[in-house]
């Protein structure tokens, strides 16, 4: 029997502020390098590219931009990314990636604007290609502070973080909690935390035969079959 290809795993990081994520993201890296494994970082919002540019701005509020305008825009720096990640799993490297789709809900669906419903947030990122595990670094708020407090960046503020976390919890039951999501307890100490999220990617690192989903393919399949469609 010819032998089935392997591609590389898409991995997903995501948290609140001050989760540790930058760090928890670092130390997965080295240990897959570390293991011999193929892997490629990637960070969203990518701040090199044009639309990144215009994303920094914002965040650094160097400029303001309406909310449904820097919601495409986050989106649009992911579709922008996606092909090349799409080949870099498909060469065998795993890709572990830096907040996602999930991140572009719960920021903006955060802003509780009535013309910004959680399903207007999510429809520019379904399609995307769909991570084959996502780990939600989840921090309280009384360790949010432990660790010094919030950055001077838009979104950096308790109760906006707050609100986000509502968002998150959402979208991990919707995900599947326990099989795609896993909620990991990011108020322990680092080298505890980086062990748990070792551990969950096992089953993925070493390459999968799985083909690469969409995310959210099957809801649109359902919009698709309705009958506003015929
Ligand atoms: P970071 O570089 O990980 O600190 O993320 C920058 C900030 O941008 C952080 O507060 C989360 C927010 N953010 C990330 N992705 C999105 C997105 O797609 N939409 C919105 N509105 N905010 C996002």
């Amino acid at each position: 029997m010819p032998e089935r290809k392997q591609r590389g795993a898409f991995i997903v990081i995501e948290g609140l502020d001050r989760s540790g994520k930058s760090t928890q993201v670092s130390l997965l890296e080295k240990r897959c390098k570390d293991a011999g494994l193929p892997v490629r970082l990637v960070k969203f919002p990518d701040r090199t590219t044009p639309i990144g540019k215009l994303i920094d701005s914002y965040l650094r509020s160097d400029s303001e931009m309406d909310d449904h305008a820097i919601h495409l825009l986050f989106s649009a720096n992911r579709w922008e990314l996606a092909p090349s990640i799409i080949e870099s799993l498909n060469a065998g490297t795993t890709v572990i990636c830096d907040r996602y789709a999930f991140s572009g809900i719960a920021f903006s669906a955060a802003k509780n604007k009535p013309t910004m419903s959680y399903e207007w947030c999510r429809a520019p990122d379904i399609y995307l290609p769909a991570p084959d595990i996502t780990l939600f670094l989840d921090v309280s708020p009384e360790k949010a502070r432990e660790r010094g407090g919030y950055g001077a960046e838009r979104y950096e503020n308790a109760e906006m973080q707050e609100r986000v976390e509502h968002v998150f919890e959402r979208i991990g039951v919707e995900i599947g909690d326990g099989s795609r999501w896993f909620a990991v307890d990011a108020d322990r100490e680092k080298e505890a935390v980086a062990e748990e999220l070792w551990e969950r990617v096992q089953p993925y690192v070493k390459g999968t035969e799985k083909p690469l989903q969409r995310l959210w393919e099957d809801l649109d399949e359902r919009v698709r079959n309705s009958h506003l469609y015929i």
